[in-house]
């Protein structure tokens, strides 16, 4: 394992490509949803967000050009690093999962293998993986590799053999527990997925639904940095739906600070990710 981080980078993940605005109505869909749910789960101390987007009827989609607005919006209302999800929905193809690079993202998200997802496959062949990572690197895109099971960390070591270091030089992973046919969210899947990851990789945990908690704990005492969002978790607590996003920031935040590894902050964050600084007037 990696040195033990001294704060933790929080992400929120707002939106994913599952649920319906019409099951639940505080899910942000709309540009104006999500830049005020960025701006607001940057307060509460979320450094990256994980972005998918939806269309006018608040289905999932990958089009560029609202892809690229997207981005846009939300470097130019917060400070946060954007990361926009590759996965899409499990409907996607892939030559559209691929062009989300045109949109110009600091990061994206990057699958290290297929895996049953619920009722569905969430497909990530090799060949796939390889032609999206070659992109990143060209492009000056961060790479996070999600890893959603244990295999999943073995076909990342082959990448990193093969392809080299990402664009950047820094390993970021995410967990993505509790997913039906993935790893469970647990302790133990945390456990022995973090003792296979490259021992300089940093890394990220989420666990969906009501493993959210086992795995921010278990993260947070492994060492990790914390996914939570309205993506993975659609109840607070048994019974009591969600808020909103900037409501499950406040937790991990305050879990964080509890632990004594509070929230970074964004410069913290591309700094730890060593994204290439894209914002207007930064850089420009
Ligand atoms: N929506 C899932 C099928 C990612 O964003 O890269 C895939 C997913 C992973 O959410
Ligand atoms: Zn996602």
């Amino acid at each position: 394992m990696g040195s033990v981080a001294t704060s933790t980078l929080i992400t929120v993940a707002p939106t994913g490509a599952e649920t319906a605005k019409s099951d639940v109505p505080a899910l942000p869909v709309s540009l104006d949803e999500l830049v005020s749910t960025a701006k607001a789960c940057e307060a509460a101390g979320a450094g990256l967000i994980h972005i998918h987007i939806r269309d006018d009827q608040g289905q999932p989609t990958l089009d560029v050009g609202r892809l690229t607005d997207t981005v846009e919006a939300v470097r130019e209302g917060t400070d946060l690093i954007v990361q926009l999800s590759t996965g899409g929905a499990v409907t996607d193809p892939y030559d559209a999962r691929i062009a989300v690079l045109d949109a110009m993202p600091d990061s994206c998200s990057l699958t290290c293998g297929t895996v049953n997802f619920g009722s569905d496959v969430f497909m990530n062949p090799w060949g796939f993986m390889v032609e999206l990572y070659r992109l990143t690197q060209e492009r000056q895109i961060v790479p996070e590799f999600e890893l959603f099971d244990l295999g999943h960390v073995t076909a990342l070591t082959r990448l990193l053999d093969m392809e080299g270091l990402p664009y950047g030089g820094k390993i970021h992973c995410d967990l993505v527990l509790g997913v039906p046919g993935g790893a469970a969210g647990n302790a133990q899947s945390v456990v022995a997925m973090v003792q296979a990851l490259p021992a300089e990789a940093s890394w990220s945990a989420t666990g969906v639904g009501r493993t959210t908690l086992p795995v921010a704990l278990a993260a947070l005492s492994a060492g990790g940095h914390l996914r939570v969002g309205m993506e993975d978790t659609l109840t607070y607590s048994p019974g009591r739906p969600v808020r909103d996003n900037a409501e499950l920031v406040e937790r991990a935040a305050a879990l964080a600070t509890l632990a004594l590894r509070p929230p970074m902050t964004t410069d913290e964050a591309r700094a730890l990710l060593n994204v290439k600084d894209r914002r207007k007037g930064v850089n420009s």
